[in-house]
């Protein structure tokens, strides 16, 4: 059951200061730090980690505002000119490419048993407004999706996390070369296993 995941301090945790309270947490928990690095990212590397053909990633972003409009009652083509999530999608997404280069991120790959869905439940809901109390998105911001694009600019949450096991492949191989990835024990897992 070992995997590997991807997570990114996106801008906003680093310039918050939280990359050491945050990488506490995962450690905590027994998750094995096996490559970190501080980076800016260049426009490529942006491009794939946030591909414009991914078709569910681009949908999925365009759905969940709309469902957010919908909830607070607001006409989303006022809001961003246009009520189809792909087209939405498509926004939020170079949103999210110049948010992702414009200063420094930190990346770190997690290895542990079940490390993808783990960490998915430590980062939280994609909104801040909406993941629980205790997971990291709840307890460091408040940020919405109508914040967000009134604002026109990505929710601030913290982390890019990886969503699902071959999300979490793909993204560790972008973005570390394999001599980048140690190999180490941690002391607990003797007892763990
Ligand atoms: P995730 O980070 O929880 O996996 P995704 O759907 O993969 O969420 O979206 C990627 C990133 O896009 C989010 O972390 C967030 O920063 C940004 N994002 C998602 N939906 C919106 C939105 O409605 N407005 C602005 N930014 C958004
Ligand atoms: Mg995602």
């Amino acid at each position: 059951m070992k995997e590997q995941t991807l997570v990114i301090f996106k801008p906003d945790s680093v310039a918050r200061g939280l990359v050491g309270t945050i990488t506490s947490r995962f450690e905590k928990v027994g998750l094995k730090i096996v490559a970190a690095k501080m980076m800016m990212v260049n426009r490529e590397l942006a491009d794939k980690h946030y591909p414009a053909s991914r078709e569910a990633f681009i949908n999925g972003m365009g759905g969940k505002t709309l469902e957010n409009y919908q909830d607070m009652g607001i006409d989303p083509v006022k809001e961003v000119g246009s009520a189809d999530p792909h087209e939405i999608g498509l926004k939020i997404r170079e949103w999210l490419v110049d948010m992702i280069t414009a200063a420094p991120v930190l990346a770190v790959v997690l290895e542990g048993p079940h490390a993808v869905e783990l960490v998915r439940k430590m980062v939280g809901h994609t909104l801040p407004l909406k993941s629980a109390p205790g997971t990291i998105r709840g307890d460091y911001s408040f940020d919405s999706s109508y914040l967000a694009n009134v604002g026109k600019r990505p929710i601030k949450n913290l982390l890019h996390a990886s969503g699902q096991l071959d999300e979490a492949k793909y993204e560790v191989d972008l973005w570390f070369n394999s001599d980048e990835i140690v190999s180490y024990e941690r002391v607990e897992e003797d007892i763990m296993r």
